[in-house]
């Protein structure tokens, strides 16, 4: 009898629609269809992470009539994987021969050619697409459940995790919104960083937990009803071990994806300010213990929990941050933030350096505030998997604010700073309406 020939499709299949049942149902004509299934890293590589994991997204494509096979395609590049299966066909949408995915078709003719293989490029479906899909799904709302776990899928198959403080639901749509496209591949911050700082400063306030939590869930969930990327909640030390659990209870509630607490008691102060001295840090076993508290009263295990470490802050030196991070990690954290007011980012890459050999090592984050001239690609290199910039957008808003009223006053009138400023008809049209 005579063997079936081998058709390979390359799918994401993000959310499943018509598009993708097209382009199976005209590969099965071919023979048998095996699906390489771009697993989330993979994705990750070129775009924000998919709505659902590979093994959801797996068995849906499995289930499928036309599909006989599914194995991961762990990178965008077919080549290892075509090498693998050797397919007579490859069948995809002609949608790729313009845009991030024309190397990517060059790469499969090439390798196709080594045994005679052809690309079938059925017509792209119109008008349909999973950005269109997202788009809708986000005018509805992001269920809290999906938000919250979003964040350590993340974690796991993104290189670093790039966050920006959000004080406001206009700075929570520039964060959920703004794209763009560098050397072929979408580029976004992928959440929020609720910050205590800009919080406060936003409400005229010191940042010492003058503003207190109900305060913040309340703001941030002006944030939530308008986006749905995760949010990362600063909560200073946590405030009373006992009144934890009903912080936590709030947060999940309002689909925030991680706390970070840090390891100091006392009245609050920023840990960016020169002078320390008065400033204490917990014992690090009382402080496992706030850890602990959270683990056992948060209701979804992808709920994050990360031990944020103030040694470098008060002037103790890396024998103590290590020794810290042993015991948070062994409580339970699921990440470190090893936080420091240096110019350079020497003492928190020489804290990695030494955590990476521990059998205790936990993903690491960084908050470079005083160090800003670090690039993304140094902190990866040296085993960093989130990055939070924690202020940045209310540092640009208020001088550019604090100008305008300042030639308001000089001039006597408005017109002078017309052209700075953002046009009304473009401030009306700013948030949709329909
Ligand atoms: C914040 O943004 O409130 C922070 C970071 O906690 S820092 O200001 O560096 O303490
Ligand atoms: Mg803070």
């Amino acid at each position: 009898m005579k063997t079936k020939k081998k058709v390979y499709v390359g799918l994401a299949v993000d959310i499943i629609h018509e598009g993708h049942i097209n382009i199976l149902k005209t590969a099965n004509k071919y023979g048998d269809v095996i699906v390489g299934l771009l697993t989330d890293e993979a994705i990750a590589s070129y775009k924000n992470i998919p709505h659902l994991d590979y093994k959801r997204r797996k068995i849906i494509v499995q289930n499928i009539k036309y599909v006989k096979k599914v194995i991961p395609q762990t990178t965008l590049s077919y080549v290892s994987n075509l090498n693998l299966v050797r397919p007579d066909y490859v069948v995809h949408g002609d949608d790729w021969k313009k845009g991030i995915q024309k190397q990517t078709r060059r790469d499969v003719i090439k390798t196709l050619k080594k045994w005679s293989g052809k690309l079938i490029e059925p017509k792209y479906t119109k008008n349909i697409s999973s950005t269109i899909i997202k788009n809708k799904i986000l005018e509805i709302g992001a269920s809290p459940q999906n938000r919250v776990s979003r964040l350590k899928r993340m974690f796991y198959s993104k290189n670093i995790v790039r966050i920006l403080e959000s004080h406001n639901s206009l700075t929570g749509l520039i964060i959920e919104n703004l794209r763009l496209n560098k050397k072929n591949k979408i580029i976004e911050f992928d959440g929020m960083w609720s910050s205590s700082l800009t919080d406060s400063a936003t409400k005229g306030k010191p940042d010492n937990s003058s503003l207190d939590f109900s305060a913040r869930i309340s703001s941030l969930n002006d944030m939530m009803d308008v986006t749905s990327k995760p949010l990362v909640f600063d909560a200073d030390n946590g405030g009373q071990i006992e009144h934890l659990p009903y912080l936590i209870r709030s947060l999940e509630r309002s689909g925030v994806s991680a706390i970070i607490m840090e390891d100091k008691i006392g009245l609050k102060r920023n840990s960016l300010f020169k002078n320390q001295t008065d400033t204490k840090q917990d014992k690090p076993h009382l402080f496992a213990k706030k850890i602990r508290k959270i683990c056992s009263s948060r209701q979804l295990d992808d709920f994050m929990v990360i031990a944020r470490i103030e040694s470098f802050i008060v002037g103790k030196g890396l024998k103590d941050a290590l020794k810290r991070a042993e015991v948070y990690s062994k409580a339970g954290a699921d990440a470190v933030l090893i936080h420091s007011k240096e110019k350079t980012p020497n003492e928190i890459f020489s804290f990695a350096k030494e955590f990476k050999k521990s059998k205790n090592f936990i993903p690491l984050v960084s908050v470079p505030s005083t160090y800003s001239k670090v690039y993304e690609k140094e902190l990866i290199k040296n085993g960093f998997k989130m990055v939070i910039y924690a202020n940045q957008l209310l540092r640009a808003a208020y001088p550019a604010m604090e100008h305008a009223a300042r030639r308001i006053l000089e001039k006597g009138r408005a017109f002078e700073i017309d052209k700075k400023i953002i046009p009304i008809k473009e401030i009306i049209n700013l948030i949709k309406n329909d």
